[in-house]
């Protein structure tokens, strides 16, 4: 297990320095944020960045995300320009050593919260999705701003996007993925760069969009779509792990045996009754996960790809970026590594 954490960028208010800190971490997750969706990112900015961690003795191995142009998704005749561009900075993520890219592929959206500071007992913040509040939002009022999301949609371009969803279905989506698969694979497999898929968060169709990669069903489907080692899954235990139809544990333990999960994301949930859900602390009381049992179903299939831990509280007044200051992601880190370690001290082999 390679410990890493989200860094945003040299204008992140979590520094390298700190994150370096941080017992056992070995490299960073992060991205190029300021180009434009769909394309090609200049081997300068590549460099930049991977000089910047380097220089603070972490490793620049896994990206986070290189997001999939919308066209893409849609499978409109532009697509194959942007997938000409996805070929071309996979080669060139490559060249830099990078040995993970995590991408999604749910519409429009990221991941969905409909509040992004309730104040939990402790009072501490978190982000949360009440089934409530998001029933009350209109994505198209002109008004709707979500984390994760770009915001930069005018109404009028965001309507268009949602006209063009209406013409494609679940089914059409699995084809559109299909297609990009079988044309980006080969170039990763090339390049030895494994590619990570993020599943859907939350796990089910929002402001009827449809999402597809969502539980056992939809990964299996997915893994079959091109059955390569390359053609793999960021397993991220909060998103998958919203619902009680989902089977943590069993689910790690599958797709870690077939050699599938390449990055993990770690962190724990507090799944409510009505299919609303809170972020938690990694501690697994404070949740309904497990993570303890999910950190040894890795550790019990000898799982060497890279992990991190995922979004954290706001704790010890620190302000920032939802789910991503220092402090309870910190925690969650050493939470893991210490699992870890008691793992392999104690385990029998
Ligand atoms: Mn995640």
């Amino acid at each position: 297990m390679k410990l890493s954490f989200r860094w945003y960028g040299t204008d992140d208010p979590v520094k390298l320095d700190y994150i370096r800190q941080i017992p056992n971490m070995n490299s960073i997750v992060t991205a190029i944020y300021d180009v434009p969706v769909g394309s090609v990112w200049s081997n300068e900015s590549i460099t930049r960045l991977k000089d910047e961690v380097e220089k603070s003795g972490l490793k620049f191995d896994v990206i986070e995300s290189v997001p999939v142009h919308e066209d893409i998704k849609l499978g409109l005749p532009t697509r194959d320009e942007y997938i000409e561009n996805y070929k071309e900075n996979i080669r060139r993520l490559g060249k830099a050593g990078v040995k993970v890219i995590c991408y999604n592929f749910m519409p429009i959206f990221d991941w969905t919260r409909t509040q992004l500071d309730k104040m939990l007992e402790d009072k501490s913040t978190t982000l949360v999705y009440y089934k409530e509040q998001l029933e009350k939002m209109d994505p198209l009022n002109g008004e709707l701003s979500l984390p994760g999301w770009d915001s930069s949609y005018k109404k009028e371009d965001l309507q268009k996007l949602f006209d063009a969803y209406a013409q494609t279905d679940e089914e059409k989506l699995w084809d559109n993925l299909e297609y990009f698969l079988k044309q980006i694979i080969p170039v990763a497999e090339q390049n030895d760069i494994k590619m990570a898929i993020h599943p859907d968060d939350p796990p089910w169709n929002i402001f009827g969009l449809p999402r597809i990669i969502t539980c056992e069903k939809s990964l299996d489907r997915f893994l079959k779509l091109v059955d390569s080692k390359y053609n793999g899954l960021t397993f991220c235990t909060g998103s998958l792990g919203c619902t009680k139809t989902n089977d943590m544990v069993k689910l790690v333990e599958k797709y870690a045996s077939q050699g599938r999960i390449h990055f993990m994301h770690v962190r724990n949930v507090k799944i409510l009754d009505d299919g609303s859900f809170e972020e938690s602390a990694h501690f697994s009381p404070c949740g309904s996960l497990d993570i303890v049992a999910i950190m040894k179903a890795l550790y019990d299939n000898k799982f060497d790809g890279y992990l991190r831990p995922d979004h954290g509280r706001m704790i010890w007044g620190e302000t920032g970026r939802p789910g991503y200051g220092l402090f309870d992601r910190a925690l969650g880190a050493s939470y893991i590594t210490g699992i870890w370690e008691t793992l392999s001290k104690t385990s029998k082999e």
